[in-house]
């Protein structure tokens, strides 16, 4: 049986989380522990898992491995329970689920469950998909299976978006947002990322996917689930524009680099709690 991990956090773990994300002093249920709506934003059901020390390594599953040429590719996050603890012990079981071989690079989908450890209830409960660029073309299987909604790329319609939120990011949202678990040196090093093929050190996809992903919240609400693909990379201080559809019980979302014009977020889709009501 797989070794789980304890992830315990409070409102200071909180706070951060949601200021690495671009929450506002003027926000004050994510920023303020006092405040009587005192809140997570959901997407921060990514965040126990990352100390999770997952039972086998990369090096041992695709060839020529480098944690340079490793990009997030895809991220699925179910939120299992609401309301979301703002203080709690968690603990995180992983899984390898599924290897593909895209011939330029090796993909790896990891599932990660996490429980409450004084109940046992489940949580969150994530798909998490790396790309590793010169990693591929060792004869494995190119195309993963189908897993519902963790696996379902969402088409957005022909229309217009129903709503669009942009948002500026700051020169300094990886060095804030790092401090909640993901310590990556792409993210913050410089003579790191440019092995990678980045001048400038990128923000984490997480990062974007908990912007985006707040879009969603102020828009249309709570969600039991959001899947994205990370299309494009973002640098630190670019601005991002949420383009969002509802589509029956669905918000079918993409996220655009506005100064650049390209997608970092493509085929996501947001599955609403409760008849699309806010909470
Ligand atoms: O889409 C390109 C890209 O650059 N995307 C952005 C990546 C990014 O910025 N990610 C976030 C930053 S990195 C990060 O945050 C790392 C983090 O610190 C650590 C991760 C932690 C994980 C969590 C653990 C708990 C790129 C480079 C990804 C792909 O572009 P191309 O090489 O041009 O690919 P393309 O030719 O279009 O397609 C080849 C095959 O690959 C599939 N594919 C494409 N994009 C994918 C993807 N698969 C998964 N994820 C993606 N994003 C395509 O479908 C295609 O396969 P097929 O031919 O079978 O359809």
């Amino acid at each position: 049986k797989a070794q789980g991990s304890v992830f315990q956090y409070d409102d200071k773990d909180v706070i951060l989380y949601n200021l690495g994300i671009g929450a506002k002093r003027t926000d004050l249920p994510f920023v303020f522990e006092n405040n009587e709506n005192f809140q997570v934003y959901p997407t921060f059901g990514v965040i126990p898992p990352f100390n999770a020390v997952p039972p086998y390594n990369l090096d041992d599953i695709v060839p020529n491995f480098s944690p340079m040429m490793l990009l997030h590719g895809e991220q699925f996050l179910e939120i299992r329970k609401y309301p979301i603890p703002t203080e709690a012990k968690l603990i995180t079981y992983p899984k390898l689920i599924e290897v593909m071989d895209k011939g330029a690079a090796g993909v790896v989908v990891q599932g990660t469950t996490t429980v409450d450890a004084n109940t046992g209830e489940d949580i969150f409960y994530n798909e998490s998909t790396v790309f590793i660029r010169g990693s591929g073309k060792f004869g494995g299987n190119p195309k993963g299976g189908n897993r519902g909604a963790a696996t379902a790329i969402h088409k957005p319609p022909q229309r217009a978006p129903d709503a669009v939120v942009e948002e500026k990011t700051t020169e300094e949202q990886a060095a804030i947002y790092r401090l909640s678990g993901d310590r990556n040196p792409l993210h913050i090093d410089p003579e790191f990322s440019k092995v990678g093929g980045f001048e400038v050190p990128i923000l984490h996809g997480l990062c974007f996917f908990g912007i985006s992903g707040k879009h969603v919240l102020q828009t249309y609400g709570q969600y039991k689930n959001i899947k994205v693909r990370f299309a494009g990379t973002v640098l630190p201080g670019q601005t991002l524009q949420t383009e969002m559809w509802k589509v029956g019980n669905t918000v079918v979302f993409q996220t655009r680099v506005k100064e650049t014009g390209k997608l970092c977020i493509s085929g996501a889709g947001a599955e609403l709690l409760g008849g699309g009501s806010k909470l």
